[in-house]
Order: C-alpha cells, then structure tokens, then sequence
C-alpha cells in the first residue's frame, strides 16, 4: 500500500481525492492511505497564525517556518522514511516519468505551498523535491498535489478495472490517444470509421495506432523526438501524412 502525507492549510480539498473516483476506489480498496496534516494545528499565537508579512517588504504572506515544520515533522514520524515533495511553481516539471517513479514509493510527503510562499529555510532545512505541474500559476499547491495524486493513483496495481489497466503500460504509451466512438453509427450525417465496424482486429488495432501517431505528428511532434519508433509505426505515420497531405492539396 501506498502511503501519503499531504501537509495542507486546506485539508478539506482532499476529500475531493478520498470520496471521488477511481481514487475513492483505490483508497477502499486499501491501494493507497491518505493522511492530512495541518499547519495551523501547531500555530502557537492566540490568532493561530500561520503566515506573516514578507521580510523586505512587498505583497503577499510568507507561510512561517515553525507551524509548517511542525507539522512536516508530524507526517515524517506517521510516515517513516518518506522524502517531502513541495508543489511549488519553481519545481521541475512532472511528467509521466516521475509520476511512475513517485507511483512505485512505500511512502512520500507532499507539501502544498499557499500565498506568496515558503519561507526559504522551511524549503532548504526540509523539502527534499520540488514539483510544478506546468507553465501557468495556481492559487495554491492543493490542486497541484491533487493532480499528482490522481496521476499516481491510476497507475497502482488494481487501481483501474482489467479494460482500464490494459491501456496504461500499452504500446501506445508516449503518443496522443486515438478517436473514440460509441453507438449510434450516424450522427448528424457524421459516420463513425467504417474499419472500427469490421470486427477485423487488426486492421483495427493498426488504424488506431496509425491515428495516434498521426495526432502526435500534428499536435504534439515534441513528443515523437523523444520516442523510437519501430518499422510498423513508421510506415503508418509515413501513411498518415501522406494522406494527411493529399487532403490539403
Ligand atoms: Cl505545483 N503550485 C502552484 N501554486 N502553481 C502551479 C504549480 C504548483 N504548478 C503549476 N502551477
């Protein structure tokens, strides 16, 4: 089983993770155990006070060393030998790749940052990861740690029905997914593919990846640099834009 801390001013965002879901599922199904540790907890002042106003000068609040140590050190103790992993826009972008490392762990910290920040010595004495999730700013890093979460907990064995869990480790990994069709044949004069009506299993299984190799050529070519190809998806892209290109003309 999985173990996750997550240290959070707003511990009530999680239970988007724990009563939602396939990770509501997996959370029954004993896969993954959340535990939610709160700052404001371990706030010493009257105010319970958890950020101050920036040294220097400036907008915003500093989330303050001594509650968030606190209870970092409170989810290191329930979660012995976990390293604490920091959702911060100034991380290093997740990728699958990561999320599949995190995904294999016995147990890990996660540390939603809020307001401005953390103040820097709480990241230098404590935090052993940082993680962003893109190129676009947050409010706060709850989102940020739900995302990862999510990510993580589809991959865990038993997490997804045998239909699901075929197409995560499947030979289309690192391309964009093909189109998907469901009844009726016709819509609005839009029909779905002839050869997904054929019961020709491999005639459909090379459309499909011919497809998914095509939208990654178009949308994504970045993705396509980072991934050897073998013969049979080489002559289907070539395929794809061929006829890709024969229909711009
Ligand atoms: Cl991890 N946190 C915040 N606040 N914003 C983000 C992010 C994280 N990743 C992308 N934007």
């Amino acid at each position: 089983m999985l173990r996750v801390g997550v240290v959070t001013l707003f511990p009530e965002m999680f239970d988007l993770y724990s009563d939602w879901g396939i990770s509501a599922r997996a959370v029954d199904r004993k896969l993954v155990h959340l535990s939610v540790f709160n700052p404001r907890d371990h706030a010493r002042d009257t105010h319970r006070s958890v950020d101050d106003r920036p040294y220097g000068g400036g907008p915003g609040m500093v989330m303050m060393f001594e509650p968030v140590r606190a209870s970092i050190r409170e989810a290191r103790q329930a979660l012995p030998g976990a390293r604490v992993h920091l959702l911060t826009p100034q991380g290093r972008r997740l990728a699958q790749a990561d999320i599949q490392s995190l995904a294999r762990l016995e147990s890990l910290v996660l540390l939603a940052g809020r307001y401005e920040g953390l103040d820097e010595r709480l990241i230098e004495a404590e935090v052993d990861e940082e993680w962003s999730i893109g190129d676009y700013v947050l409010s706060g890093g709850e989102l940020a740690c739900l995302v990862l979460l999510d990510a993580m907990t589809r991959l865990l064995p038993g997490a997804l029905g045998d239909g699901e869990s075929a197409q995560a480790e499947s030979f289309m990994d690192g391309l964009l997914d093909y189109p998907h069709y469901t009844r009726p044949e016709t819509v609005d004069g839009r029909r779905v593919p002839e050869v997904l009506l054929s019961g020709n299993h491999g005639a459909i299984r090379r459309w499909r990846l011919k497809q998914a190799l095509g939208r990654t050529w178009q949308r994504r070519p970045d993705l396509l640099e980072q991934r050897p190809l073998s013969a049979e998806e080489t002559g289907l892209l070539e395929e794809f834009i061929k006829e890709h290109t024969a229909a711009q003309s």
